[in-house]
């Protein structure tokens, strides 16, 4: 690979090495995968979508499962995330029984990197820049944060900024990024009937090992549209989860208050059970802990294979 901070980062894929990445599992595995853009980023990079099936031409009567990556640039490890578990189930289809019966009867989209044109300008600093928002202008600087731009009470209670410079810049409206709005429209598309197919999502991140799902916006357990026995399925399944990977489970506004994030908007519009997992490293200092060396990539993600085949397996029926 060519994505290279000073050194040490050959391992990770740049916005070309992915789209490579993903062309050539198309060539490998053509009756397991489609490839298709979701649009286009502001700087007109195009957002992928792989969908993951047999079958995978036809739009089939199957639980439909969504995982994102890199809404965060400098998060690179997502972006790896997001291909080992595309490596992972096509690669593993003809060998292992268990990865097989998932990949039968589910439809899996992964939208490898939500943010590329972030990530892009983040690697080509060749140093450790620190970029976290898109590349988007705004009134006085660079840049929305497309985890608070989404559309569930944006902006309502905090966590989010109005100020142009800041990391966590929420944009002139709910879904003025074009990224989002990429997204939201794929996830929108997917109702077929009245009845939203993608039945849950994990939006990956880094960095403090967690799994976070709803609410964001407010510290109530039980806000509107998320009664007692939903809560406590998100608390039951996330904690299963983090059995798994070794993470802290808990309720997103346990950790902070953020407004406009990916997960309130899953849920609260198409009750998605969406869930943020925060990867490695638990700790870091300043900026380091968003830039584990490579030798780190294959632990990283291999790490989370039993809660992400756990989340597969609970995606018709939670
Ligand atoms: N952390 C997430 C962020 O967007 C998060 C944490 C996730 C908050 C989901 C609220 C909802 O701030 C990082 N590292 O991006
Ligand atoms: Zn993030």
């Amino acid at each position: 690979g060519t994505f290279d901070f000073p050194s040490g980062y050959t391992g990770y894929h740049n916005y070309a090495e992915t789209t490579a990445e993903l062309n050539q599992t198309v060539t490998d595995h053509p009756n397991l995968v489609k490839l298709s853009t979701i649009g286009n980023s502001y700087q007109g990079r195009a957002l992928y979508a792989m969908k993951i099936s047999n079958n995978p031409s036809v739009d089939q009567a199957k639980p439909e499962v969504l995982f994102t990556c890199n809404q965060h640039a400098r998060e690179h490890l997502t972006v790896e995330m997001c291909l080992h578990i595309i490596q992972r189930l096509t690669d593993g289809y003809a060998t292992n029984t268990a990865i097989k019966a998932l990949v039968d009867s589910r439809e899996i989209w992964v939208v490898p990197s939500v943010n590329p044109d972030g990530a892009e300008y983040d690697i080509a600093a060749g140093t450790l820049r620190g970029w976290r928002k898109n590349r988007q202008p705004n009134s006085t600087s660079t840049g929305t944060d497309t985890n608070r731009n989404w559309g569930y009470q944006w902006g309502c209670c905090g966590g989010s900024s109005g100020t142009g410079s800041s990391e966590t810049y929420r944009g002139t409206s709910a879904f003025s990024a074009p990224e989002t709005q990429r997204v939201r429209d794929f996830v929108n598309s997917r109702v077929v009937g009245g009845v939203q197919q993608i039945k849950s999502h994990i939006d990956w991140h880094t960095y403090s090992e967690l799994i976070l799902w709803p609410y964001g916006y407010t510290y109530n357990d039980t806000a509107t549209g998320l009664n007692a026995d939903q809560a406590n399925a998100f608390a039951t399944l996330g904690r299963q989860m983090a059995a798994k990977n070794g993470y802290t489970p808990q309720q997103s506004s346990d950790l902070y208050i953020t407004d406009g994030g990916i997960n309130d908007w899953m849920w609260a519009t198409h009750k998605i059970w969406s869930y943020t997992f925060e990867m490695y490293p638990k700790d870091g200092s300043g900026l380091n802990g968003f830039y584990p060396r490579d030798t780190q990539i294959a632990t990283q993600t291999t790490r989370n294979d039993t809660a992400v085949d756990l989340f597969l397996s609970y995606s018709d029926c939670v």
